[in-house]
């Protein structure tokens, strides 16, 4: 594989895959893809071996047989990413919310940057162009301070779906056991990332946001309410293990 392996999670994806951007990602930013089928009962695997087939071996895929969740897709895939010996692994959704040319950006400033991780923000700037629906924004902005109080460090978006990681052992580590929370992965991740007591691991300095010039709500979306609720239930037990158990 390639030094970058930018892994795509897709549950029932067949209609909002955007598998020709992608693989144009792939060639002109010199990356690999790692689809994860995520147990898709819809025509996803279909459409993904035909990606992979005109990929010129810049794509692969890896099946779950059921469905486990975004978070164990993406802890799946980045494992074997990490595993085939990439340098640079990281994750962005498959309706491309993260438009590609934001996300070859990202790409940059994370191989550019001497940091262990970079993260999609959607910062709501002046010039820029984030399409959110109103409620999102706001529930997101709630979600963020919560996010914030539980890791200790000042985050402004951890639930943008764009983010690259420097292969490390520390990234090795956080990535060895499933997800407790299957909603709020992303905060439970840059926990595990973070030092915290004798545990090595990374301060904020080693962590940078990027904020996106674009950003799309794109239809179609899984997350319903009650998958917004028990994001805030699974924030509270990071928040509750890390004041406890340190971890
Ligand atoms: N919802 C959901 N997404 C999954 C799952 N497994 C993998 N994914 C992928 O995770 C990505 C994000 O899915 P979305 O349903 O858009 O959810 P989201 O982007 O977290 O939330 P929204 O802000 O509502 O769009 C997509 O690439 C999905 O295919 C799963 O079990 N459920
Ligand atoms: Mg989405």
């Amino acid at each position: 594989m390639r030094e970058t392996v930018l892994v795509v999670p897709c549950y029932n994806e067949a209609a909002r895959l955007r598998g020709d951007e992608l693989l144009a990602l792939a060639r002109d930013g010199d990356l690999d893809l790692l689809f994860v089928d995520d147990g898709s009962t819809d025509a996803t695997a279909e459409r993904l071996a035909a990606l992979v087939g005109r990929s010129g071996g810049q794509a692969s895929f890896l099946r779950l047989e059921r469905n486990q969740g975004k978070a164990e897709a993406v802890r799946r895939g980045l494992k074997r990413a990490v595993e085939s010996g990439a340098r640079l692994v990281g994750y962005a959704d498959a309706d491309l919310s993260t438009p590609a040319d934001e996300l070859a950006r990202l790409v940059g400033e994370a191989r550019r940057r001497r940091v262990q991780v970079v993260m999609g923000s959607r910062v709501r700037l002046l010039g820029s162009d984030i399409a959110r629906r109103p409620a999102r924004h706001y529930l997101g902005r709630i979600f963020a301070t919560g996010a914030s109080l539980a890791l200790g460090v000042a985050v402004y978006d951890t639930q943008c779906g764009a983010k690259l990681f420097r292969v490390t052992p520390v990234l090795s580590a956080a990535l060895e056991r499933p997800f407790a929370s299957r909603w709020a992965f992303d905060v439970e991740l840059l926990s595990r990332l973070i030092a915290r007591g004798g545990r090595p691991g990374y301060t904020a300095a080693d962590l940078v946001e990027v904020p996106l010039q674009r950003w799309r709500d794109v239809l179609g979306s899984k997350l319903g309410i009650l998958a917004a609720c028990r994001a805030g239930l699974d924030l509270i037990a990071i928040a509750w293990r890390l004041r406890v158990s340190g971890r």
